[in-house]
């Protein structure tokens, strides 16, 4: 380990307990009409993403598990509070980005019940996981009348040797018993399902058992077979490990792209290409299925809306509905309908006005604190395209602010923006942060964008900047060691961040908007620093020695950027 490197991680914060406490996130922080052109995980535009519980008692080995072990929710008031603000300004599609939202049954059907009181006619989305096995068929007859419309299910495996290996132990007949019962009860109701193929140790029995579970439903909608991928500091690694996986086969699956098939895999070539071709002939492309699938989502679903989807779910290039159905054989006569759900369907005009009339501006005070959140889980639209490409609402980052602005009020000058939306480019950032000039930066990534993170704030160095970096979220919160070798972050906040990076802010404002020294980071829970003195920073061409700034001419920067662009597009 380098003698530059040593990192001091705090005690754990305590979780918030009660979520209520939380401010409702105040949406006019971003531009929400540009939103409106992309859909989210959950295939749908024009909607607000909720996050209705954290935290998660179970122990699914691949998970990274960024959030506590207790599952904390916010009450079924404060949620259809929400939920009735933007009901109110036109919107009618709400999704949660919740893993396990039914963990805590009475509260989660207390709020089915009062969207159903209150006569709200809205659409509900999960798609990010019910836990399937804690359903029964009341609680389903319930949120479908509350205007559940799509849901996904993550089955994981179908192998109970594997279910208890992987730590998740689902009831597999219970699940079964439920998504059937979801399936013919409620044809029209989407449903996606999750499972993993190539656990250590999975025999090619229980690869095709996961396989004829999907095939024994009639009909999932988008039926998932994610190939495993092995992260770092996750049990699955130890997991791996412990059954003959190479610490470098693991190392080297990180980079690939989600349908590349990484060394780490129980299986040979031949089985897995079979399988995929299996799944895709013996079930996904089905004339029967589709054709039963497809006037359901057509008629849920705009045009655009079915074909975002369909791209981020295969790896081809739909342009529109006809090259589907020209791949799956089919022609419009075969299908019941002939039209997609008309493309201005729930387009709310005047949007961000509305969101701005619900969340009067405090104008910031001339010496507020600048504080730019960076959200980089998007590559440009110009950079490699990846399964999953879909843009989800920064609701992360919109906590984070949100909960700031109601402590500090007009002292916080604040701003999100996220990659792809806000800039699509590095010049475009350059630009942005040119003209907002930060006193503080905060970033978020997942682990997946790690190495575009560091080219990022790497850049944003280069470019002269030396304010404090502060990485928070998914990737900062699982592999806060190795990000902290890089000398150009100051801190990570760990997990759940609006307290800790609240004290964080206090700290800097208190010290004259520089950042801390290490005996008050040592007093603040949540976070982890590197405490040896870091060497100067290298940035090419510029270098910043007790907080002195050189300034790099004109012509300099536009050559460096120039350079670092094309060296980056090559990576992503
Ligand atoms: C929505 C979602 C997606 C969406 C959108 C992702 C995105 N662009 O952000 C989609 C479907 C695209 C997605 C994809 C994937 N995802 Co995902 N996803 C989620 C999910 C369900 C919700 C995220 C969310 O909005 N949370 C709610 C908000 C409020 O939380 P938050 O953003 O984390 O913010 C809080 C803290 O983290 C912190 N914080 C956040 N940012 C910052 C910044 C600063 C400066 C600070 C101080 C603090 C801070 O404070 C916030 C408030 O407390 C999470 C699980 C979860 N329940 O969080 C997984 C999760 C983020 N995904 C995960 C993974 C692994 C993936 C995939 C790689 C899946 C795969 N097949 O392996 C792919 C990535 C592929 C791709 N192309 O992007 C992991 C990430 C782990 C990691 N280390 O990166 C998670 C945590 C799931 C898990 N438990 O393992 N995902
Ligand atoms: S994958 Fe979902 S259910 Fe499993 S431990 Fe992670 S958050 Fe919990």
């Amino acid at each position: 380990m380098s003698e530059y490197f040593e990192v001091y991680k705090t005690h754990q914060r305590q979780p918030i307990t009660r979520l209520d406490i939380l401010p409702l996130i105040d949406r006019s922080l971003v531009d929400y009409e540009k939103y409106a052109r992309f859909i989210g995980q959950s295939l749908v535009k024009n909607c607000i993403t909720l996050q209705g519980t954290r935290g998660c008692p179970y122990k699914c080995a691949f998970c990274h598990k960024i959030w506590p072990k207790k599952h904390m929710v916010r009450s079924a008031e404060n949620l259809f509070e929400e939920i009735n603000l933007y009901y109110n300004m036109g919107i009618k599609r709400f999704v949660f980005v919740d893993d396990i939202f039914n963990l805590n049954v009475e509260n989660s059907m207390k709020f089915y019940r009062l969207l159903i009181k209150n006569r709200l006619e809205v659409q509900l989305f999960f798609p990010n996981g019910l836990r399937g096995d804690l359903l029964n068929r009341d609680y389903i007859d319930l949120m479908i009348e509350a205007g559940t419309i799509d849901i996904s299910f993550a089955l994981d495996t179908a192998s109970p040797r594997l279910q208890k290996l992987i730590g998740k132990q689902l009831n597999i007949e219970k699940f079964r018993e439920n998504v059937r019962y979801v399936c013919e009860k409620y044809p029209s109701v989407i449903l996606e399902f999750q499972v993993i193929y190539g656990f250590p140790t999975e025999t090619e029995e229980e690869a095709i058992m996961s396989l004829d579970f999907i095939k024994s439903l009639k009909w999932l909608d988008f039926p998932y077979i994610h190939l495993l991928k092995i992260f770092p500091h996750t049990d699955m690694e130890k997991l791996a490990m412990e059954n003959g996986v190479s610490k470098e086969d693991i190392e080297k699956s990180a980079n690939l792209a989600y349908d590349q098939l990484p060394d780490t895999l129980p299986f040979n070539k031949e089985f897995s290409y079979e399988y995929k071709v299996k799944f895709l002939y013996e079930y996904f492309l089905l004339k029967d299925r589709l054709l039963a699938v497809l006037p359901h989502q057509m008629r849920l679903f705009t045009e655009s809306e079915l074909m975002q989807k369909y791209n981020s779910y295969l790896p081809g290039k739909f342009e529109c509905l006809s090259d589907l159905l020209k791949v799956a054989g089919i022609t419009r006569d075969e299908l019941n309908t002939s039209r997609c759900l008309p493309g201005d369907s729930y387009v709310v005009h005047g949007l961000n006005e509305k969101i701005r009339n619900a969340f009067p501006q405090q104008e910031p005070q001339e010496d507020a604190l600048k504080v730019l959140l960076l959200d980089l889980s998007l590559f440009f639209s110009t950079g490699r395209k990846v399964l999953y490409d879909v843009v989800e609402q920064p609701i992360g980052l919109l906590y984070l602010l949100s909960y700031l602005k109601q402590v500090k009020g007009s002292k916080i000058n604040g701003k999100i923006a996220k990659s792809r939306i806000d800039f699509d480019s590095y010049e475009g950032l350059k630009q942005l942060l040119d003209q907002f000039k930060p006193d503080v930066i905060g970033i978020r990534t997942l682990s997946f964008f790690k190495h575009w993170f560091h080219q990022v704030v790497k850049m944003i160095r280069q470019w002269g900047i030396h304010v404090p970096i502060i990485a928070g979220g998914p990737y900062a919160t699982s592999e806060y060691s190795s990000i902290l070798q890089d000398v150009n972050v100051d801190v990570v906040v760990m997990g759940e961040g609006e307290m800790t990076f609240s004290e964080l802010i206090d700290k800097i404002m208190e010290n004259n908007g520089k950042f801390p020294g290490k005996t008050v980071l040592k007093k603040i829970d949540g976070i982890a620093f590197n405490q040896k003195e870091k060497p100067e920073r290298m940035g090419t061409g510029q270098i910043i020695k007790d907080g002195t700034k050189k300034k790099l001419s004109k012509e300099k920067e536009t050559e460096i950027l120039y350079l670092l662009t094309t060296d980056l597009e090559d990576e992503c």
